[in-house]
């Protein structure tokens, strides 16, 4: 069952959204070429309430891309983005969304971020994706989407220790690079935990 993954294919992630990522955009028609390619295509949606607390804006004196402990776990403040039922939220124009067979959504509990599409960031909860593609028979993943250096890297990271073997279509993935060079060392962290980079 040869599965892509799209991860966050969201229109708060492209250029002109609330958390862009530079040239986002440029990967929808690479994506929809590949989709002909693939048995099985699923997706990830960030999909946080009004009050998450990876928004910088519901921590009063705090600014956006500051660190802090969110119950526990470091965390990055983000600028509100992709809440539940808004148009940030929304896959991005173009996307081929009728070849999408299952979306999972993430990022529901205020209290906790979820960077991975598998698992949220204290690996407290599953998203139910992992369970479902192994009911599926699903053992190799084709992971794209944004951000690389983010939601990417922690879904790759994540599926990779499931023992999914995957591979990650680099010209199909656009980064943060909030540091210089994020996006590098992230696909470097990725190919160093077993993942294909191609
Ligand atoms: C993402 C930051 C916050 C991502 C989601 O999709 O990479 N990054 N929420
Ligand atoms: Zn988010």
């Amino acid at each position: 069952m040869k599965t892509l993954l799209l991860i966050d294919i969201q229109n708060d992630f492209m250029p002109g959204g609330a958390l862009a990522v530079a040239r986002g955009d440029e990967i929808i028609p690479v994506v929809n070429a590949m989709m002909p390619d693939f048995d099985l295509v699923v997706a990830t949606q960030d999909w946080h309430p009004q009050d998450h607390g990876s928004f910088a804006a519901n921590h009063p004196g705090k600014a956006v891309y500051e660190h802090i402990l969110l119950d526990g776990l470091p965390q990055t403040l983000w600028p509100v983005h992709c809440v539940q039922n808004t148009g940030g939220a929304l896959f991005a124009p173009g996307l081929e969304t009728r070849r999408i067979q299952r979306v999972f959504t993430k990022g529901m509990n205020a209290q906790i971020d979820s960077y991975s599409g598998l698992y949220d960031n204290g690996h407290r909860a599953s998203t139910g994706l992992s369970e479902w593609l192994k009911a599926q028979g699903v053992t190799e993943l084709h992971v794209a989407g944004v951000a690389t250096d983010y939601c990417v890297k922690f879904t790759v990271l994540d599926a990779l220790a499931e023992g999914f073997q995957v591979k990650l279509l680099l010209e199909a993935c656009r980064g943060v690079n909030l540091q210089p060079g994020d996006v590098d060392r992230a696909v470097e962290e990725m190919r160093e935990a077993g993942c294909e980079v191609g």
